[in-house]
């Protein structure tokens, strides 16, 4: 849904809020689209995060301005020329002019410019704080390294906000999840062996869009057999040019991990299942652990939480399942630690969700601890909150590059059993994930209508 003005105005008073400026203007960008090298062609557009949470519009070129002096806010937006408008559609007109935003900086020329989402230069690294200075240091470096940190600040104060969603953007959420059950379910009825990965992404990308989604989250990934052992394995991601593409056959385990988007929010579901035969006893093991780890997990996702200790407690689990099935050996919480379980659960349990599938990256200090009170809630450590959206998708995993690894393979050569793990390589993964509203009381799952069979076709 899309927001009222009226919430877009809280939105933009709470940032302001955060940031506590004086005098500074701000000039959010939403970007424009990037160019294909080497042609006149360009990438499909998408607004820079912030400003489509701050304006909800997403045309290349719209452009939001605070003036802090006064605490307003302005919005740009492009006009088109008549020959530009013989080729191409006008996009909705919001705001002033942008030709305008110029004459409204030079009214403001004395101040402090700070500009922020697609025209910030976000960097990559805390920049020394200004009191370490040193008499003849680089002047000039010092001055750049605080811009950055503005920079830096400012961003971290709209990623708070963003992190809790309000109504309108969990019932954008909401619809898209809405959008991918329709393509699942799709695949639950047409997927068979025989037919390709390519013919079952399009079968449910067509769902997707029937049921009103403007585009996908993110690439599809439909991957068969061993296939599936490819953390990110999309169609051509091998080759554009000439992509190859797998026929899935009876017996082999389809991991589809795709969703649909909706007001520029995203939905992240990936089911697992046989294809066109019952599973093995592996199959059926290791899938009804994976599963486990979920629902177990899931639960633990409530206000006061340690996101790094749900996550390591789907480790624990998968770890203790994979010492069952007689692949692991010792204590799965000790396997967990040395890193043994990483060998088939080798990513994060889980990632924000919201106008990026994986919302609130652009701000480094997301990935590491901070002492900085702004910036430290938005670590590793972060406490869950009502009203965050996270994802929750443990998997369990055969993948070549890491068990046929020969330093890994001497590594772990008392944790794991490594006869038994051969003899399930080539197997591809099991990855089950689902999108988790935090509430103030149990969690809700958001893409709960989207079925879980072991088996299709
Ligand atoms: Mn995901």
């Amino acid at each position: 849904m899309k927001p009222t003005d009226e919430v877009l105005a809280e939105r933009r008073a709470r940032v302001a809020e955060r940031w506590e400026l004086t005098d500074e203007v701000v000039v959010l960008r939403a970007g424009e689209p990037a160019g294909w090298s080497g042609t006149d062609q360009h990438h499909a557009f998408l607004p820079h995060p912030d400003v489509a949470y701050l304006t909800a519009v997403g045309s290349p070129g719209t452009t939001l301005a605070f003036d802090a002096a006064v605490g307003e806010w302005e919005l740009f937006g492009p006009r088109f020329t008549p020959e530009r408008l013989v080729w191409e559609q006008p996009p909705t007109p919001v705001g002033q002019p942008l030709d305008e935003l110029e004459a409204w900086l030079g009214q403001r020329s004395e101040r402090t410019v700070i500009e922020l989402g697609a025209g910030a230069t976000m960097p990559e690294t805390l920049p020394p704080p200004a009191a370490t200075d040193t008499p003849g240091g680089d002047a000039a470096k010092h001055a750049d390294a605080s811009a950055g940190a503005m920079v830096l600040r400012l961003s971290a104060a709209i990623a708070l906000e963003r992190i809790t969603k309000d109504d309108a953007e969990i019932d954008d959420i909401r619809q898209a999840a809405e959008a991918s059950t329709a393509g699942f379910d799709w695949v639950y009825a047409n997927a068979a062996p025989g037919m390709t990965e390519r013919e079952i992404q399009i079968g449910m990308e067509a769902q997707f869009y029937a049921a009103g989604a403007p585009r996908v989250a993110y690439d599809s990934i439909v991957a068969s057999g061993p296939h599936g052992a490819y953390l990110h394995y999309v169609y051509a991601g091998d080759d554009p040019l000439r992509p190859a593409t797998r026929t899935v056959e009876a017996g082999d385990l389809l991991l589809i991990d795709a969703g649909a988007q909706h007001g520029g929010y995203a939905s992240d579901v990936t089911r697992t299942m046989v294809v066109g035969a019952d599973p093995t006893d592996e199959q059926e093991f290791l899938w009804k652990l994976v599963l486990s780890a979920q629902q177990q997990t899931i639960d633990m996702c409530r206000p006061g939480k340690v996101w790094r200790e749900v996550h390591l407690a789907a480790a624990r689990i998968l770890g203790a399942g994979l010492v069952e099935l007689g692949l692991l050996r010792g204590d799965p919480a000790e396997l967990v630690t040395q890193g043994a379980v990483a060998l088939f659960f080798p990513h994060g349990l889980g990632h924000l969700l919201g106008l990026s599938v994986h919302d609130i990256t652009s701000v480094p200090y997301s990935r590491e601890p901070s002492d900085d009170p702004l910036l430290s809630r938005l670590g590793p450590n972060r406490l869950l909150e009502p009203g965050m959206v996270t994802t929750v998708e443990p998997g369990i995993y055969f993948i070549d590059a890491l068990l046929g690894d020969a330093a890994r393979r001497e590594q772990f050569a008392e944790a794991v059993v490594w006869e038994r793990v051969d003899e399930l390589r080539g197997f591809g993964g099991i990855r089950i994930e689902d999108d988790v509203l935090v509430t103030d009381g149990d969690p809700e799952v958001l893409t709960a209508a989207i079925d879980k069979p072991i088996r299709i076709g």
